[in-house]
């Protein structure tokens, strides 16, 4: 059996659970549409797809904006839990984005935890990026991929940090063979680490 093993990460908000529940093909993460999150804690969910295992950590989004949270010590303890959670380890970290949201200071911030906590090579090594509101994506002529090489500036050096390992998800699609789609999209990004 392969093994298949995400953490995903991400500024508050921007589709994490969602996306875990895209990934494992059943709703195992609490979804909100809250202006605020109230999740605290780091759950895990597990499945089976043909010769896989398929384990996937939803950790509660980042949120940098709240001066009183010493954001470094809570993501930290989020992460030794997610590693409590799936013993073997991860092969590949999730930044999820947000398709037609801003790459701005939060998601910046997001990045330094990341490297702070996992090492300044977990971008370059082990780091897929999943952009969610796939469904808003409508450059009918351009392809997602030119579209990632289009970008300029703090988010362009990210996604050439991680050697361009990126994927556009539509967690709301309810088409089958989308979701075996963007799933088998999302273990040749993890193979190919
Ligand atoms: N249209 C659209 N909506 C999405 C997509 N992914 C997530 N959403 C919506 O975005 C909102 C937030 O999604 P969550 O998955 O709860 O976000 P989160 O990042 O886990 O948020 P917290 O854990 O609360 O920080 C929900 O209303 C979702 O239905 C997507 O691909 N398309
Ligand atoms: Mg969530």
């Amino acid at each position: 059996m392969n093994q298949l093993n995400f953490l995903l990460i991400g500024t508050s908000g921007n589709g994490i659970s969602s996306l875990g529940n895209t990934l494992l093909g059943q709703k195992y993460f609490k979804t909100s549409n809250n202006l605020l999150s109230t999740d605290c804690i780091a759950v895990k969910g597990v499945s089976h797809l043909e010769d896989c295992i398929i384990t996937v950590v939803d950790i509660p989004g980042t949120n940098t904006d709240n001066k009183n949270i010493d954001a470094l010590k809570s993501f930290k303890a989020l992460i030794q839990e997610a590693l409590r959670l799936c013993e073997d380890g991860f092969k590949a970290i999730v930044l999820v984005l947000q398709f037609c949201g801003r790459y701005t200071k939060q998601e910046q911030e997001t990045l330094k935890l990341i490297k702070a906590t996992l090492g300044e090579g977990v971008i370059t090594k082990s780091t897929i990026c999943v952009f969610t509101h796939g469904d808003l994506y409508t450059h009918e002529s351009e392809s997602f991929e030119t579209w990632c090489r289009s970008q300029k500036g703090n988010i362009q050096n990210f996604l050439t940090e991680c050697n361009h390992r990126c994927l556009l998800f539509d967690n709301k699609t309810k088409d089958e063979i989308d979701k075996l789609k963007q799933l088998n999209k999302t273990s040749r990004s993890h193979r190919s680490n």
